[in-house]
């Protein structure tokens, strides 16, 4: 079965899907195996694997070892096309819709799609929309593109249209790895309303009531990385809260 089935299938048996973030960088060196453990054993759907930016050169042995203890999907959530490894079960493959930076629009896919095609791993076509979350975002300087307000829910709502109508499976609502600020419920439901494909939101989810609030207002996926990187236990409560 392929991982987009996967997914969806545990957002038909659960209601959504509860999606760990784990950046691969030196960091997080001390927490990578207890979190793949944790999202193992608390019932979490898939791993997504990327970052910004990677601090030194043992990217590819990470993404090795939490492929080697993973029991669910782990699908590369790129940070850029040096990100791509034949380990992933699947790959987001991403345009930075919100932005209009070309390079981040077509320009880094087209570098990725013939080792894409080489590896013979699964894509998952994914718009993926910044979205302010109150503070700046490394997305946003990397990018060099600016995020969509959070209150105007129509410029989202605009962008989100343009992605279902253009192929894409899933719509990645991100308001940036910490922020200040999650997406707002009204906006994410002003969003989730009009369009028929899966919502991933994250960016910002500090609490499991946070994440039921989301799942509530139309998200399909909740992903959360800081919130659990030093608080492993928190994996349960985040779990329940989003399988509802
Ligand atoms: C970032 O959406 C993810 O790309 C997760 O963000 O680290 O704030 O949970 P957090």
């Amino acid at each position: 079965m392929s991982t987009l089935l996967t997914l969806k299938q545990s957002v038909k048996k659960k209601g959504a899907g509860f999606v760990v973030l784990i950046d691969p960088d030196k960091k997080n060196d001390e927490n990578i195996i207890g979190l793949v453990e944790n999202a193992n054993l608390n019932g979490a759907d898939a791993i997504f694997v990327g970052g910004s930016i990677m601090m030194d050169s043992f990217y590819n042995d990470r993404i090795k070892k939490i492929k080697s203890i993973s029991n669910i999907p782990v699908i590369l959530f790129p940070g850029g096309v040096n990100q791509i490894s034949k380990h992933f079960d699947a790959i987001l493959f991403m345009s930075l819709l919100s932005g209009r930076n070309p390079h981040y629009l077509i320009g880094e896919q087209v570098l990725a799609a013939p080792i894409v095609k080489d590896i013979g791993i699964e894509t998952i076509p994914t718009a993926y929309l910044l979205i302010d979350g109150g503070s700046p975002t490394s997305v946003e300087y990397i990018s060099g593109t600016k995020p969509l307000p959070s209150s105007k829910p129509d410029l989202l709502v605009g962008h989100a249209l343009a992605a279902q109508f253009l192929g894409m499976k899933m719509i990645y609502l991100e308001c940036g790895s910490g922020a200040k600020n999650r997406i707002p419920n009204e906006t994410l439901q002003a969003v989730s309303s009009e369009i028929d494909i899966d919502v991933v939101v994250g960016g910002g989810v500090r609490t499991p009531e946070d994440a039921g609030q989301l799942v509530n207002s139309g998200a399909s996926f909740v992903v959360i990385g800081s919130a659990i990187e030093n608080s492993k236990e928190l994996i349960s409560d985040f779990a329940s809260a989003i399988h509802q």
